[in-house]
């Protein structure tokens, strides 16, 4: 079977005959996303990437654990968890995933009318995306976090991500590395920042939070009329993790003028007006309950996300695209280029970005 379909056998899984259509979706660069159409319903399938995540099943228990909490709680404030909450659609032996003949482990998810993915945003659009990132975590503050499975071990460990993209180096499988010295330069004169948070936390100055850990603007769901963020998405790496990551991830993806494939740098910049949008709908739902000293580290929490990041899709690209799904042969390195343009825009903007937090905080 090709990676873009979805055989008959799985809809059968789930009960259903004939559908009236199916269109494999494009966004995000690991899991295969099909939206499944029949005369009665829209339902996502989703064939989830092995490599990725060996242990399908423990995703699906988190999710369905995080999910059955957090419509708990949609409903006490009156909410219609049906569209604020994803729902979990389970095969017909009950299971919240499906093996397929071919070992691919799939699962399937209600498809939420009348909303949109944005990539890049508007002040507007950021603000609320903002809110809606702060509230998940908010919701999720009384979680028991040592109930989840780590789904993928050390994924924001700044210093080991580092590691990685040596152990790529010292490989040089793909025969890359002329072509990325500026980068790897760029990367190697920023190794000590990179355990800033992660010693923060282990010696318990910053506290570990059920965080999404991939808060990336398009991972939220926005009502087509009114704007409004209805859903958070892509719950897969929901696990114990720090509240300055899940900031700053959205800041990397979000307060950028372009989106993280740009290819003419020129265009990508830090937008400090986006980065505060975004920061006065987070401070307005989670600042209350961060910390002081995890207030001051949000800005740390956009620079080192969004250098983790980068260095990520260099190693990948020494490594000869095997993580990430690319498009061409130079994707990752683009995309590695594109995050330290907006790491040094960061740089530059720290002190401001710093103004902007104390200041809203006031009106907190
Ligand atoms: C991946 O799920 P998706 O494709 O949106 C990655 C994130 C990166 C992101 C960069 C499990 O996210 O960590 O920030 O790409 N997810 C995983 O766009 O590695
Ligand atoms: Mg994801």
């Amino acid at each position: 079977m090709k990676q873009s379909q979805i055989s008959p056998d799985i809809l059968e899984a789930y009960g259903l005959g004939e559908p009236t259509s199916v269109s494999m979706l494009e966004s995000g660069h690991i899991n295969g996303t099909f939206l499944v159409e029949t005369p009665s319903q829209k339902l996502l399938f989703q064939r989830m990437n092995r490599f990725v995540f060996p242990h399908p099943q423990n995703i699906m228990k988190n999710i369905v654990a995080v999910t059955e909490f957090l419509r708990k709680k949609v409903t006490a404030k009156g909410g219609d968890p049906d569209r604020e909450v994803l729902t979990i659609v389970n095969d017909r032996s009950g299971s919240s995933f499906y093996q397929d003949k071919e070992g691919e482990f799939w699962r399937c998810m209600l498809y939420i009318e009348d909303t949109t993915c944005e990539a890049v945003g508007q002040a507007a659009l950021l603000r609320e995306a903002g809110r809606a990132f702060g509230e998940f975590q908010n919701m999720l503050s009384d979680y028991p976090a040592d109930t989840l499975f780590e789904i993928i071990p050390n994924f924001h460990n700044t210093p080991e991500r580092y590691r990685q993209l040596e152990a790529a180096i010292e490989k040089n499988f793909s025969n890359r590395i002329e072509q990325c010295a500026a980068e790897l330069a760029f990367a190697a004169a920023r190794k000590a920042d990179c355990s800033l948070l992660v010693r923060l936390q282990e010696k318990g100055v910053l506290p570990t939070r059920v965080t999404h850990n991939d808060t990336k603007l398009s991972n939220i769901l926005f009502d087509q009329k009114t704007g409004k963020a209805v859903c958070v998405i892509d719950l897969d790496t929901v696990m114990p993790g720090l509240s300055a990551f899940d900031f700053g991830d959205s800041i990397r993806a979000a307060a950028s003028t372009a989106e993280e494939d740009e290819r003419d740098l020129s265009k990508v910049n830090f937008d400090l007006s986006l980065f505060e949008a975004y920061s006065e709908g987070f401070l307005s739902t989670a600042g209350k309950s961060l910390t002081k000293k995890e207030l001051e580290v949000l800005p740390d929490g956009a620079r080192l996300m969004t250098f983790e990041v980068g260095i990520r899709f260099l190693a990948d690209y020494l490594n000869g695209d095997v993580y990430f799904r690319t498009a061409y042969p130079e994707h990752n390195l683009v995309r590695a280029k594109n995050q330290f343009k907006l790491v040094h825009e960061l740089e530059e903007n720290d002190q401001s970005m710093r103004d902007i937090i104390e200041r809203l905080m006031q009106n907190i």
